[in-house]
């Protein structure tokens, strides 16, 4: 166990008086935001998804324990066989291991079983959930609100890659135990989403879809 230890909270306020233009130039900024599926093959630098991925450890997380490990992919060949096992997945999704009910909830998103973006897009980020854990003496230890630690840290990454003017698609090929094998991580990791980062290719379309307003996301009590 250890012990609690404690540290000045540095705080960084915005004066009152900013407080409501910054709100809402974020949300400006936010609201461009749009999942891609046509990726162009400009290359990103390394240095920016490194970036992005420090950003998402700066996510909370239950006891601190930090359950997450993101692999980033760049190399030709490694993309090519995640793409390969991707699709063989798909094909066996939209065949119908999916159902009539999940692909008619998929329809207007115009999704089908190919996946040139995994191999066109410069970056994959595959983003994997550490189930458990391990102590200096390599003991099995617990981790705790390991979904919702992942999903606030996968959050913060795509606002963070979004801000500095990347594209991306949070991709879910299902089952995704093919990528374990392919990235190297070790049994206890559970591939939770492939996402892909990049440039969107010159003319790219994307769905004629909105988001919900506040009327309909939230209640004030
Ligand atoms: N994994 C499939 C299907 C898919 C599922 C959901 I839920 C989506 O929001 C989008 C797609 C695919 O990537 O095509």
């Amino acid at each position: 166990m250890s012990p609690y230890v404690t540290m000045p909270l540095v705080f960084e306020g915005v004066p009152e008086a900013e407080m409501q233009g910054r709100a809402d130039a974020f949300l400006a900024r936010m609201r461009k935001r749009r999942t891609v599926r046509d990726f162009s093959d400009r290359p990103v630098p390394r240095e920016l998804i490194e970036t992005a991925v420090r950003v998402a450890g700066t996510a909370p997380s239950g006891a601190n324990q930090q359950p997450w490990s993101f692999v980033c992919i760049s190399d030709a060949q490694r993309k090519k066989l995640i793409r390969e096992g991707a699709e063989e997945e798909e094909r066996a999704f939209y065949a119908g291991r999916a159902g009539e009910e999940w692909l008619d909830a998929l329809a207007h998103l115009g999704t089908d079983d190919q996946k040139p973006f995994l191999e066109t897009a410069p970056w994959l980020i595959a983003i994997f959930a550490q189930r458990w854990g391990h102590d200096a003496e390599g003991n099995r230890i617990k981790h705790y609100y390991v979904p919702e630690s992942v999903g606030i840290a996968t959050g913060f990454l795509i606002a963070a890659l979004h801000d500095a003017g990347l594209a991306t698609l949070t991709h879910t090929p299902a089952p995704m135990n093919f990528l374990n094998e392919l990235c190297g991580r070790p049994d206890n990791e559970k591939a939770l989403i492939l996402l892909v980062v990049g440039y969107p290719k010159e003319g790219c379309l994307v769905p004629a879809i909105g988001k919900k307003p506040l009327e309909e996301i939230a209640t004030f009590l």
